[in-house]
């Protein structure tokens, strides 16, 4: 089930399902601007839904849940970190209709680039090529040590994580003993030697990758989807107030965003509206997907 809104009229061509259906078959640079939800129904809790991670660590009784992605906190204590990163791992290898989606705009010539909030790193296996995106706050595909930068893929930590143990560096476990062998008073950080995954928490910048093509990115675009993000994440949700003017905006989203100003908001679950979308554009647009409901 979906529900078409054109709240605000800011173009006036751009007002129902029937415009959005001619933009996705006219537009030739689209920019798409994931989140969250768009992998809510593979079992990934988003941040900000009831249901949502954040109301998941309420036990944690933080004053902000945010904490737990705090650079500094992990710095002093990456325990905490690692007693929750077990929820948001992603599953390997598979990915939503939504993924296969923008996989379609993809192979059609159409993606100028999709800008993810998201660390799942599941748009490496629908398919989206890595020069089509942007993982704006990076992703467990990689981890990093704190102390020595050695960097290894993710997945070789992810036994660690999701066993909620703390995942050490092999180097720097070896100079850790060195130094308790030479003195067993030593001073050691709690987070010496840690391996951090290579996702942006609060206090780190955006990966370089952001900046080099935003700016480039919206000169060029020609209509912009904002797909299952909330949109309070700063400097993603800013995006949407930087399209040139004349660029129609798309939302689809289970909840309407009031603090946007978007021309026509699809709202549903994502997968649904996609495959809604596919099925009206016609054979060449089926997701290859084996939910994607197709009923032509
Ligand atoms: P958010 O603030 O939790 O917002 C998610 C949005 O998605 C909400 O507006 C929901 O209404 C909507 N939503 C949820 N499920 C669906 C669905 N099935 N179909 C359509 N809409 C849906 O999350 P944001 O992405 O806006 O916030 C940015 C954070 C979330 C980034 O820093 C991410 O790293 C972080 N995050 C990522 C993942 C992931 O990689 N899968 C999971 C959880 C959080």
């Amino acid at each position: 089930m979906m529900k078409v809104k054109s709240i605000r009229n800011r173009l006036d061509n751009v007002k129902d399902i029937n415009d959005v259906l001619r933009l996705l078959k006219t537009s030739k640079k689209i920019l798409v601007i994931t989140g969250a939800g768009i992998s809510t129904s593979l079992g990934i809790p988003d941040f900000r839904s009831s249901q949502g991670f954040y109301n998941q660590l309420q036990h944690l009784g933080l004053s902000d849940p945010q904490e737990v992605f705090d650079l500094e906190l992990f710095h002093t204590d990456p325990s905490l970190f690692y007693s929750i990163a077990y929820m948001i791992l992603p599953p390997e290898k598979i990915y939503s209709p939504l993924h296969g989606f923008i996989k379609v705009l993809q192979s059609k010539g159409k993606l100028l680039r999709n800008y993810t909030q998201n660390i799942d790193n599941l748009e490496s296996y629908a398919g989206i090529s890595s020069s089509k995106l942007i993982q704006c706050h990076g992703s467990f595909a990689t981890a990093t040590c704190v102390t020595c930068n050695y960097q290894v893929k993710g997945e070789t930590i992810f036994e660690q994580i999701r066993n909620k143990d703390i995942a050490y560096c092999p180097k720097c476990t070896k100079t850790r003993n060195q130094l308790l062998r030479d003195d067993e008073d030593v001073y050691i950080s709690e987070s010496f030697g840690v391996f951090k995954p290579d996702i942006t928490f609060f206090g780190e910048p955006l990966p370089r990758a952001f900046h080099d093509s935003i700016n480039q990115d919206l000169a060029d675009c020609d209509l912009l989807i904002s797909i299952g993000t909330s949109l309070k994440v700063a400097p993603v949700a800013d995006i949407v107030d930087k399209v040139p003017p004349q660029v129609p905006q798309i939302l689809i989203n289970k909840d309407p965003i009031n603090h946007c100003n978007f021309d026509v908001s699809l709202l549903g679950y994502c997968d649904d509206v996609a495959s809604y979308l596919s099925n009206e554009l016609g054979p060449t647009w089926d997701i290859d997907h084996e939910k994607y409901n197709k009923i032509r």
